[in-house]
């Protein structure tokens, strides 16, 4: 059987990264949005992780008639009533970098005694033109007072991680995927995949893809 071609919906390295890595063998061709040239900006504006995976998916699915796979994440702060959720890659202003995002919740959590915390994500595929499907992870830890580590991305140096004793971002790739959000929304995927399989291969028949191999 040909593989079928599955396009990572995401502009963030560090998430690409971890997608990759999480199927590395599931029998998908993974192409990034960099193998299309320039792809018009996806509105982020929904108020839940799935309303923006999903448009995600949906809209570069649509634009480039493949199927493609989206990831909405972020942290969830018990002390900041789930701040900075949705926002997360927001956090400090429109543009923010990873650092300035962690050094505003550090500040915003000072002398802050409650410190747990969850990272949230959802995975959501869809094809050029019907549903689309939605996964979901998430993991529960606490927030540090200062950053420790240098793998990983986003809140990875601020995420505390108890049954490991280190933060996300004092772990590898593989160590991360094994216990996060994204490695469980993904493992839910995995239970499943041959039939999202041939579900994406139908779906593909469909629109016109007769070429790829029964
Ligand atoms: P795309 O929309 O292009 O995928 P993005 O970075 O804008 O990239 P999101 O809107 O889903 O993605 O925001 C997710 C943010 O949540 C991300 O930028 C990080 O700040 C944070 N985040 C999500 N998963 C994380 C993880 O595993 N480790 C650390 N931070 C994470």
């Amino acid at each position: 059987m040909s593989p079928v071609p599955l396009v990572l919906a995401t502009r963030n390295e560090g998430k690409t990264q971890e997608l990759k890595a999480l199927l590395a063998d599931f029998p998908v061709d993974i192409k990034n949005l960099t193998d299309f040239g320039p792809t018009p900006a996806i509105e982020e504006d929904g108020e839940t992780f799935e309303e923006n995976a999903v448009s995600k998916a949906r809209f570069t699915a649509k634009v480039l008639g493949l199927p493609a796979l989206a990831d909405d994440s972020g942290l969830m702060v018990e002390a900041l009533e789930g701040a900075p959720g949705v926002r997360s890659a927001r956090y400090a202003g429109e543009n923010a970098t990873d650092l300035e995002n962690n050094i505003k919740l550090l500040q915003e959590l000072e002398n802050v005694e409650n410190r747990s915390a969850a990272f949230a994500c959802t995975i959501a595929i869809a094809v050029p033109w019907g549903p689309a499907l939605v996964y979901e992870g998430r993991c529960e830890g606490s927030i540090t007072t200062e950053q420790a580590g240098t793998q990983g991305f986003g809140y990875d140096p601020v995420f505390y991680y108890p049954p490991l004793q280190k933060t996300f971002a004092q772990l590898s790739t593989q160590e991360k995927n094994r216990v996060s959000h994204r490695g469980q929304a993904l493992r839910e995927l995995r239970s499943e995949f041959e039939k999202v399989l041939i579900w994406l291969r139908q779906r593909l028949i469909e629109s016109g893809w007769q070429w790829l191999e029964e």
